[in-house]
């Protein structure tokens, strides 16, 4: 995937802290006890609670399972109220070979939720990457046809949503369908292995396949840079997706949420509370509900950050924090905002430095040595000192017939 800014809209900055959404009110409770907590020795789950919204990661299986790294183990379990797979159910990792499923790496992780008393996010059923060679080439030497193919994506669809049904809790269905504004033709369009081989109705025959495995799972849309509207013209990936989603409605297409990634860098404008707050907005009033679905705001590499000098590595610290405050403040602002999940917790398992080839890191809340970093403790603090009239308790979103 290649993550790059579109559109610099605006400077996050502590700025955005003054232009909050927060307010020094007490804070309505789902919680009771967690409110007369004192919020520093509370962790993000618990101050979470307070407004019922779930706070995720994404599981590295690896490390979770790593009996040399039991801290791993434990954070997830302690700051977590929900998580994803980061790569174990996408459909390489589910049907390596055709017709063989591998189920035991994605089935620890449900059963280690459901142990501590998690949600799960499923993720990912419909994506253009990591899906098997078996699959790609079959319909590259002609052995798969187009027919074969969609029957082929439904028996995956069913098969996995009903693997996993009663456990799951949001799917993420389909992901990242739509081009980015620097792709040629740069006007938004649908892209990758699906549309070219299934035509854009793939979208909605997956939505429809997935609600008839498990009608009680909420049903995501999943797309990186929609964390704000731009200019709403051709090249704006995020009006594009409000079009999509509101079409599928008016179709009656079963979708009930659209997840927004949230892969920020420092290096560049992003957006500040009340910009992501309105995208949201827009998302919601036609019916659906949100949330944040990969939260991890990376920085540039320069040897100077490398070599830990503390004018470079600071400045870098802030902006990052500044940026997952103004996303979580987003979704604090937004009654049907329903989870705010972090793409891992700790640059030990960052899928930055591999991506980038090492010329980006630091993008987590926790650093390698599970140290809290600014971000988290900014996130605790918006968490802490929020509440009634901008910010308010959740409303559970039902599944749409
Ligand atoms: O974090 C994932 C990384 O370990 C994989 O190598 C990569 C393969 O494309 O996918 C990463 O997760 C992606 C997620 O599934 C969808 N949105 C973008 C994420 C980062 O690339």
């Amino acid at each position: 995937m290649k993550l790059k800014p579109v559109t610099i809209v605006g400077a996050v900055a502590v700025a955005a802290l003054a232009a909050s959404v927060l307010t020094l009110a007490p804070a309505i409770a789902s919680d009771k006890s967690a409110v007369t907590a004192d919020p520093s020795t509370q962790t993000l789950r618990e101050l979470s609670a307070r407004h019922g919204l779930h706070l995720g990661t994404a599981v590295d299986l690896a490390a979770l399972s790593d009996a040399d790294d039991p801290q791993y183990r434990s954070l997830v379990a302690s700051q977590f109220s929900t998580v994803t797979a980061e790569n174990v159910m996408k459909w390489d990792a589910l049907e390596p070979t055709r017709g063989t499923y591998n189920w035991g790496p994605a089935d620890e992780l449900v059963a280690f939720a459901q142990k501590n008393g998690q949600r799960v996010r499923g993720h990912v059923l419909v994506w253009h990457s990591q899906i098997p060679t078996w699959l790609t080439q079959g319909v590259e030497d002609g052995t798969i046809t187009k027919d074969e193919l969609r029957d082929l994506l439904k028996k995956h669809i069913t098969d996995v949503v009903t693997h996993f049904k009663g456990k799951i809790w949001q799917w993420d269905v389909v992901n990242e369908a739509a081009t980015d504004p620097w792709d040629s033709p740069s006007n938004i369009h649908y892209k990758g292995f699906w549309a070219e081989n299934l035509g854009p109705e793939y979208v909605a025959d997956s939505f429809r396949w997935a609600r008839a495995a498990d009608s009680k799972a909420l049903l995501f849309y999943n797309d990186y840079n929609i964390e704000a509207f731009g200019d709403g013209g051709e090249t704006d990936k995020t009006t594009f997706v409000y079009n999509m989603v509101k079409q599928l409605r008016a179709d009656g297409v079963p979708i009930d949420g659209v997840g927004s990634q949230g892969h920020l860098g420092t290096q560049y404008g992003n957006y500040d509370a009340l910009q992501a707050s309105a995208a949201l907005k827009r998302f919601t009033d036609l019916g659906l509900a949100t949330a944040f679905t990969e939260v991890d705001v990376r920085s540039e590499m320069t040897e100077e950050v490398k070599a830990g000098t503390s004018s470079e590595v600071n400045p870098r610290l802030q902006a990052s924090a500044a940026n997952y405050s103004a996303l979580l403040q987003a979704c604090l602002s937004n009654r049907h905002c329903l989870s705010f999940t972090v793409w891992g917790f700790t640059d030990k398992y960052s899928w930055i430095p591999n991506w980038s080839e090492d010329k980006e890191g630091l993008a987590n809340i926790y650093d390698e040595n599970y140290q809290p970093k600014r971000a988290y403790n900014m996130m605790r603090a918006d968490l802490a000192f929020s509440g009634p009239p901008s910010v308010q308790p959740r409303i559970a979103q039902k599944p749409k017939r």
